[in-house]
């Protein structure tokens, strides 16, 4: 099996979400230089800007780091041109079905990594010829799927030859490990990072996420077959209420154009759309993303070690301190 650290030749097997308007060359260069895959998200954005953020980011880290190609975008053609003629070393998809894109990326170099939410979908583009997915729980920020991350994962590993990565609800050592206990080879992390002190999203967003609680996220468009998961506030209750009432589409979609944007710019709380995950709620500080990597991983090691401890002391529910597991 492909261990994801030499695969991606990186220190820690962890990846940054790409989070459109978030995950810039500021954030995945400082992800990068501390020791994961940093990703800048292309989401709607056009050619020419994913150009510019990537010769910015290799400005900023001489390590790799990866692109993410959001399928729902009118500028994927634009940007699997442009993650092709940049020679990225690394493409995660999200959001749709990156099939027909796979062989050319393949023939240009380029790892492929796209984020899947079911068990068919990690079947069919690891036949396309994928090089690992990202099993994405619906705990995750942003686009979800349905399943959530505890039964996906374990099913997704059992009905795939190449390494899978885990996402969704991951903010510390403890969701590493659960991770990996349940077949993951590394794990992505989203939430966690907008709160890096390199992400230059509003301050208003980042101290949002800090002060909610486990309850504060909600899935909404689940009418238009596209969830996406975010704070709840009063675009979030709005637009909730028009999909209750079987309202009109073209008033949610003027109520969203423009509010990741809005959110994340301007630092508009109350129409801004504010995509997190469920974990939001374990997330109380900024602080910079190389101490965010080496905090969680440590926290893992911890575990581990302290969990072979409690079965040699015998406290363990093996009970005769004879078998360690
Ligand atoms: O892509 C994401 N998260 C995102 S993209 C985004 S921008 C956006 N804004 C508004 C509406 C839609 C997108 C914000 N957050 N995560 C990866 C992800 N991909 N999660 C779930 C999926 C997914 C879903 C269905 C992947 C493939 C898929 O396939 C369906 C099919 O059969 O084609």
């Amino acid at each position: 099996m492909v261990n994801i650290s030499e695969l991606l030749d990186i220190e820690y097997p962890i990846i940054q979400g790409a989070m459109a308007w978030i995950a810039d060359c500021h954030l995945a260069a400082a992800v990068s230089n501390g020791g994961g895959l940093g990703i800048i998200a292309g989401g709607g954005a056009d050619g020419q800007w994913l150009r510019n953020q990537i010769r910015e980011a290799r400005k900023m880290t001489d390590k790799p780091f990866g692109v993410n190609i959001m399928l729902l975008s009118p500028f994927v053609e634009e940007q699997m041109d442009v993650v092709c003629e940049e020679k990225v070393k690394v493409v995660t998809t999200g959001a749709g079905n990156p099939g027909k894109y796979i062989p050319r990326l393949k023939e240009n170099g380029i790892i492929v990594i796209p984020v899947v939410p079911s068990v068919a979908f990690a079947q069919r583009v690891e036949r396309a010829g994928a090089d690992a997915v990202i099993a994405e729980g619906q705990e995750a920020g942003g686009h979800i799927g349905e399943i959530t991350t505890m039964a996906l994962v374990p099913q997704v590993v059992d009905a795939v030859k190449i390494p899978v990565i885990a996402a969704g609800g991951i903010a510390d050592g403890r969701g590493i490990c659960a991770a990996y206990m349940l077949g993951a080879k590394g794990i992505q992390v989203g939430t966690r990072f907008v709160v890096a002190s390199e992400c230059r999203v509003a301050q208003a967003y980042k101290e949002a996420i800090i002060k909610a609680k486990d309850t504060d996220t909600v899935a909404t468009g689940r009418s238009t077959g596209h969830p996406v998961r975010v704070l709840k506030n009063r675009l979030s209750r709005e637009v909730l209420s028009l999909e209750k009432r079987n309202g009109d589409q073209k008033e949610i979609e003027r109520l969203c154009t423009g509010s990741l944007r809005n959110a994340v710019v301007e630092g508009d709380m109350e129409w801004g759309s504010l995509m997190s995950g469920q974990i939001a709620g374990l997330i109380d500080k900024e602080q910079p993303a190389a101490e965010i990597i080496r905090e969680m991983f440590k926290e893992a090691r911890e575990i581990y070690e302290d969990r072979n401890t409690i079965c040699r002391t015998g406290s363990s529910i093996h009970g005769d301190g004879k078998k360690p597991l």
